[in-house]
């Protein structure tokens, strides 16, 4: 079966933006709104999983929107909404959980890092995230999903999820005149350099909004010479720039900091080594916090400037959700006949 190519992703309102989340996400999302229907969602429901101050919620709503449009995303050309705006994906995510196991969710590496010594004692929410999640995307039967390195195992339970819809409603799904599938098989978009960025502080450690240590961070709305203090405390080694990529096997810190230039610069990273390798650190971090700066400055300014303008950000996520609910409304709808739900 043939389904339009059509994008979805989101990222949760849940602490300040950072730079893993711009690498790994939001500046992945631009060059796909010219090639795809392009949908990006504020995530605000998976952002209570954990307890958010709601005064906090609202804030990092507005937060995230600017930052998509801030980094180059049209609001005109990509669907832009925060996800509680479209009640449909509760409904939907509720029937995932009928079709989703538990076992498939006990399996889950984020819900067992976010839960810890925990979890009895987390909410039922964080354990249904990931069905949730596939609620988000199939609801408009997207085909692709940017995403970083850590949401893989999210996007392959998505995956389990619709193919295990399309089996057990075959026979409704057959009746009702759609071909073998109803839900596509969504797609991963996760490749290139800096798709797991890590704590500045860690190397082991992906980035996180979540990172008690805030030299471990770079937000989106850090000035320069927060940017700077971080890099130059960010923790290396005592060995010079290697020439190739081999050459940063075993040396995390350093993998993960060469991985940090190459997609700033939009270089790979051998090209990164090339010029900076048998250099060391003291030449290294300063090119990279100028070049942290060159591109996230403007994007902070110009996030400061629509998050300052409510009624604005207001509109353009009411026009967003309005566009959402046209794609979602008349496949909930059918979603409801198959599952056998009277009207
Ligand atoms: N360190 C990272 N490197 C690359 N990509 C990352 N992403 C998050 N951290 C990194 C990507 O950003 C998108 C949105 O993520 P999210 O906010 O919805 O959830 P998350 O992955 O759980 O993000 P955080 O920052 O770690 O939040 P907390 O601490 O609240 O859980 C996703 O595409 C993700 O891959």
């Amino acid at each position: 079966m043939s389904f339009t190519p059509r994008v979805f992703s989101g990222i949760k309102p849940s602490g300040d933006l950072h730079l893993g989340n711009y690498l790994g996400a939001i500046r992945r999302f631009v060059p796909l709104q010219d090639t795809h229907e392009t949908i990006y969602c504020v995530v605000d429901m998976h952002a209570i999983t954990v307890w958010q101050d709601p005064d906090d919620l609202k804030r990092w709503t507005y937060e995230i929107a600017a930052a998509y449009i801030a980094a180059g995303l049209d609001p005109k050309k990509s669907i832009i909404f925060n996800q509680s705006q479209v009640v449909e994906h509760a409904e939907l995510s509720w029937i995932f959980n009928c079709v989703a196991r538990m076992g498939w969710m006990a399996r889950m590496t984020q819900f067992k890092d976010k839960a810890g010594e925990n979890s009895e004692n987390v909410s039922l929410g964080l354990f249904a995230y990931p069905s949730l999640m596939a609620a988000d995307i199939l609801l408009y039967k997207a085909t692709a999903v940017p995403v970083g390195e850590d949401q893989r195992q999210h996007l392959e339970l998505t995956r389990d999820i619709a193919k295990k819809f399309n089996h057990d409603f075959a026979k409704q799904i057959a009746a009702a005149g759609f071909e073998d599938e109803f839900f596509p098989i969504t797609e991963t978009l996760a490749t290139g350099p800096a798709m797991r960025v890590k704590s500045l502080k860690d190397g082991a450690k992906k980035m996180s909004k979540s990172e008690a240590s805030d030299l471990a961070t770079i937000y989106m709305m850090d000035d320069a010479d927060l940017i700077a203090k971080k890099i130059k405390r960010a923790t290396s080694d005592a060995e010079a720039l290697p020439t190739e990529a081999a050459g940063l096997a075993g040396r995390n810190e350093a993998e993960n900091l060469v991985g940090v230039y190459a997609a700033l610069a939009n270089q790979s990273v051998d090209q990164v080594l090339a010029e900076y390798g048998g250099k060391g650190w003291g030449v290294f971090k300063p090119a990279l916090a100028d070049l942290a700066v060159s591109v996230l400055a403007p994007i902070a300014d110009e996030m400061k400037r629509l998050v300052s303008d409510r009624g604005e950000m207001d509109r353009i996520l009411g026009d967003g959700a309005e566009r959402a609910r046209a794609i979602a409304q008349p496949i909930m709808a059918d979603v409801r006949k198959l599952v056998g739900f009277v009207r």
